[in-house]
């Protein structure tokens, strides 16, 4: 297992674009506003080289593993177009996703007995999130190592996001550093910051989610 250090990220010194862009409602689309806002809640953008990138998946797992970006994209990939939603009303009509299900890596790892949820890190160090593990099965919800037609920048969260296309863009971490397997929910930063911790886009428990094709 290779150990993951600050080594090879570099922080570039800018952007925060950080919930002023639109002060709409909940739900309501501008139809001016259809393209991404690049956000960053530490206010930089960690650069992580494509050959320096490492993905540690670890906690209640048979097998810890660190996954290279040549790993993943070794394993079974999945790709679909969705819209994409910001919960402050922005959305980016038809994007087109391409990466490993979630389902495929916490298969190769082995959830063990008592695992209940995921939590994410950031190479940010600032943003978090959490899934249940029935959400991180959704065949939709991805490790996205293309977006847009091409390799993830790194202003949307290259090398590899998540993509949890059922919920609303604050699910979809950005700069994708560590998977831990866990025995409870855990917030992450923007539901300690009020939104919620289920952040279904059509407001349902997610059960009718058709998936990818
Ligand atoms: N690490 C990190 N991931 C993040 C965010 C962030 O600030 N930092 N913002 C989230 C929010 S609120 C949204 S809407 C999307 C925006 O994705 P984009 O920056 O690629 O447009 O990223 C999500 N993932
Ligand atoms: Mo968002």
């Amino acid at each position: 297992m290779a150990a993951l250090g600050a080594a090879g990220i570099a922080f570039g010194a800018k952007v925060q674009e950080f919930g002023v862009s639109v002060a709409s409602g909940l739900g309501v689309l501008l139809p001016e506003g259809n393209h991404f806002r690049i956000y960053s809640v530490s206010g930089t953008y960690p650069v992580v080289t494509r050959d320096r990138y490492r993905l540690v998946v670890d906690g209640l797992v048979e097998r810890r593993a660190t996954f290279t970006l040549a790993d993943l994209e070794a394993m079974p990939r999945t790709s679909f177009v969705r819209d994409f939603q910001c919960v402050t009303g922005w959305r980016v009509p038809q994007v087109h996703w391409e990466g490993v299900r979630l389902s495929e890596i916490l298969d190769t790892v082995g959830v063990r007995p008592g695992a209940v949820a995921l939590s994410f890190d950031s190479f940010d160090n600032t943003d978090t999130e959490s899934l249940t593990l029935s959400q991180a099965r959704l065949p939709d919800v991805i490790v996205a190592y293309r977006m847009l037609g091409a390799p993830v920048t790194t202003e949307h969260g290259g090398p590899v996001r998540l993509y949890v296309a059922p919920m609303f863009g604050y699910k979809s971490l950005k700069w994708l550093s560590a998977i831990h397997v866990v025995d409870q929910v855990q917030p992450g930063f923007w539901e300690r910051n009020g939104y919620p911790v289920n952040g279904w886009i059509d407001g349902s428990t997610g059960a009718n989610d058709p998936g990818s094709t």
